[in-house]
């Protein structure tokens, strides 16, 4: 039977089990956004993962919108991220980086010349932003040009080619959580008029532009995308979600990517709190292999993949406090708690020093 141990191929990439680590932002990179030896530590712990998914990294100096995010635009920052590819390599591990632009989710203090964050649209998002100075309240941000677009979707392909420089397995294009490809997908922050704004088919255009354009870069055995339909993280929402996102999925089809991860329900929140939706829908709509994610534990995830709702599950909490989670799960070991005072600082502290399994 297939469970959660089995084997599984993700386009390129031939996976020992169906345990993925996703993307989780953690704020440890050096000068210059560049990934550090400890950065690498924290990820070689972890490489028994079936395959892990970096921290959201920026493409370019504008898609930064917090304190030490890796980036993967410059040479030093390619560098960087082959220390950490060589490490888990070399622990027979695989991992693919996360693309991430945060479009209105910035502020001017992060971006380059103190310019404004650029969004789809001038709409200030409510909350704050978290700067070198602590927090600001968010800016309006610039509504991108028509004519900006071929260059942003540049980026993502350039940062793609960077990607592969740098020894990964793979990619996954960061379309969730309220960051600027979600920015455009979502209505509530997509109050464009030209062809990238309005009907959910020109809402999605530039994703799929994006799509297209790393396919051609790298290949689409080597590309996935993560998907949010109705998380309100940074102040977004859709009027009709079920309809924009059984179309993005179904659009998406045509690219035979590595995987659709799709992130359920609204962030950290409760299950009971979540805002309504049919993924099983999406699942069934979409014709390859999804890793579902948000709130599984070992019980709920073999049910998933033992029901076919899901080909893989994407562990974020989970293993952040038990790199060793593959074999916690297959002997039943108790679990660490997640140390949430340092998520986001602490250096080596709630990052590198949880421990591994004592096998007496
Ligand atoms: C938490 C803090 C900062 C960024 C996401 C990249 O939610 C993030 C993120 C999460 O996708």
């Amino acid at each position: 039977m297939t469970d959660l141990f089995s084997p599984i191929r993700l386009g390129k990439t031939e996976l020992p089990n169906r345990i993925v680590m996703s993307s989780l932002t953690r704020n440890r990179a050096g000068r210059g956004n560049v990934p550090t030896d400890l950065v690498a530590e924290y990820y070689r712990q972890r490489a028994s993962a079936g395959l892990i998914l970096t921290e959201a990294s920026p493409i370019c100096p504008e898609g930064h919108g917090y304190p030490r995010t890796p980036g993967i635009h410059s040479a030093e920052q390619i560098e960087g991220w082959k220390k950490v590819t060589r490490a888990v390599h070399d622990a027979g591990g695989r991992i693919a980086i996360q693309l991430w632009h945060v479009g209105r989710i910035s502020h001017p203090d992060l971006q380059p010349d103190g310019a404004l964050p650029v969004a789809p649209s001038a709409l200030k998002p409510a909350g704050q932003a978290f700067t070198f100075e602590g927090m600001k309240d968010y800016f309006t941000p610039r509504a991108l040009e028509t004519s900006e677009i071929p260059g942003l979707v540049s980026n993502y392909a350039r940062a793609a080619k960077n990607a592969m420089e740098a020894g990964f397995d793979g990619i996954e294009i960061h379309a969730g959580n309220g960051y600027l490809l979600d920015q455009f997908l979502r209505s509530s922050t997509n109050r464009r008029t030209d062809i990238y704004g309005g009907s959910k088919e020109n809402r999605a255009r530039l994703l799929l532009e994006v799509l297209d354009a790393v396919c051609a870069e790298i290949g689409h055995g080597r590309v996935g995308v993560r998907l949010s339909p109705v998380t309100p993280f940074n102040d977004i929402s859709d009027e009709a979600p079920q309809e924009t996102f059984e179309y993005v999925v179904a659009e998406i089809n045509r690219f035979d990517l590595a995987f659709l991860d799709l992130l359920e329900g609204t962030g950290g929140a409760p299950k009971e709190a979540w805002l309504p939706f049919d993924y099983d829908s999406l699942r069934a709509i979409y014709r390859g292999n999804l890793i579902r994610n948000n709130g599984y534990d070992l019980a709920s995830a073999q049910d998933a993949i033992s029901t076919g709702k899901a080909d893989a599950i994407a562990f974020g909490r989970l293993l952040l406090a038990n790199p060793d989670l593959v074999e916690r799960f297959r002997v039943g070991a108790a679990l660490n708690a997640p140390d949430y005072e340092r998520l986001y600082f602490g250096e080596e502290k709630g990052y590198t020093d949880y421990p591994f399994l004592i096998i007496s």
